[in-house]
């Protein structure tokens, strides 16, 4: 009986040698691995910008090997506008991708974010949901669950006092700029291989012209969780897409602004 062997390479969008210095168990290392292998199947190595944000996701530029910019406190959507428009002034057309956490895209800078949107800047956005501030010790973030236990939320949020959390995914959807909106996991195979088809629509859909489109990825802290990363992974699957459905909210080929 014949085998066939899989041999897994290194994505030639990581650099070589690198060795992701995430937290054992974290998915961040997933996402930029999927975020590489799009970027060399659809060859956008040598012509991607990529902007990274405060949080765990700064260290995209030491991992990616594409030309990044460093856009801390909320914003890279910003940042992303200006390198799009600038190329395409003098003719260029790059590739622009940012790579943000949760607290950096919903919450510190939810005004970029949502306006970049609105405006249908031809970029992609990646937001890395893991519903908290993961790099400065598990704080609350905008995206922290009903009732979960954080630093700074010791009894669990509560409606009272803290308030609800953000469908960032279903929210961008409502922008008339968005050409496509999706909220995507990587606690299993399945999900895994679907978030990577996901990445794959809305960088298509960029280089087709076709507007902001947005990928919200739910992903484990399992350092601030205090769980192990199959615990945290369970925590995904059985807790967390109640509040955050695992579904694409618009897709303009499908559903056209009204
Ligand atoms: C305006 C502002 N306030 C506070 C901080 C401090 N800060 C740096 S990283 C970070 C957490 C970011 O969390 P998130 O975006 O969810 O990313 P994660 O580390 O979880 O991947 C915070 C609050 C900051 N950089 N800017
Ligand atoms: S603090 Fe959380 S998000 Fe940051 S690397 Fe560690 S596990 Fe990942």
């Amino acid at each position: 009986m014949q085998t066939s062997e899989i041999k897994y390479t290194v994505p030639k969008s990581i650099k070589k040698d690198t060795v992701f210095t995430f937290c054992p168990g974290c998915d961040h290392g997933v996402a930029l691995r999927l975020v590489a292998e799009v970027l060399d199947e659809l060859n956008l190595r040598e012509k991607s910008v990529a902007i990274a944000s405060s949080g765990c996701s700064v260290l995209l530029y030491d991992f990616l090997d594409v030309d990044c910019i460093e856009s801390p406190h909320g914003r890279a959507c910003a940042v992303a506008t200006g390198v799009k428009r600038a190329h395409k002034a003098n003719g260029s057309d790059k590739f622009v991708f940012t790579y943000q956490g949760d607290g950096d895209f919903a919450s510190i800078g939810l005004g970029e974010s949502l306006h970049s949107a609105l405006r249908g800047e031809n970029i992609t956005a990646i937001c890395i949901n893991n519903t908290n501030y993961g790099m400065t010790g598990g704080q609350m973030g905008p995206t922290s669950a009903m009732g979960q236990i954080t630093t700074t939320s010791p009894t669990g949020r509560n409606k009272e006092y803290h308030g609800f959390p953000i469908k960032t995914a279903e929210h961008i959807a409502l922008c008339d700029g968005v050409s496509y909106s999706a909220r995507v996991a990587l606690y299993d195979i399945k999900n895994i291989i679907n978030a990577k088809k996901t990445i794959k629509k809305a960088f298509e859909y960029q280089l087709e012209g076709l507007g902001f489109s947005f990928i919200e990825i739910l992903s484990s802290c399992p350092t601030n969780w205090k769980l192990s990363p199959s615990e945290a992974h369970k925590k995904i699957e059985n807790e967390l897409t109640k509040t955050y459905p695992i579904k694409v909210f618009k897709d303009i080929k499908e559903t056209p602004n009204v």
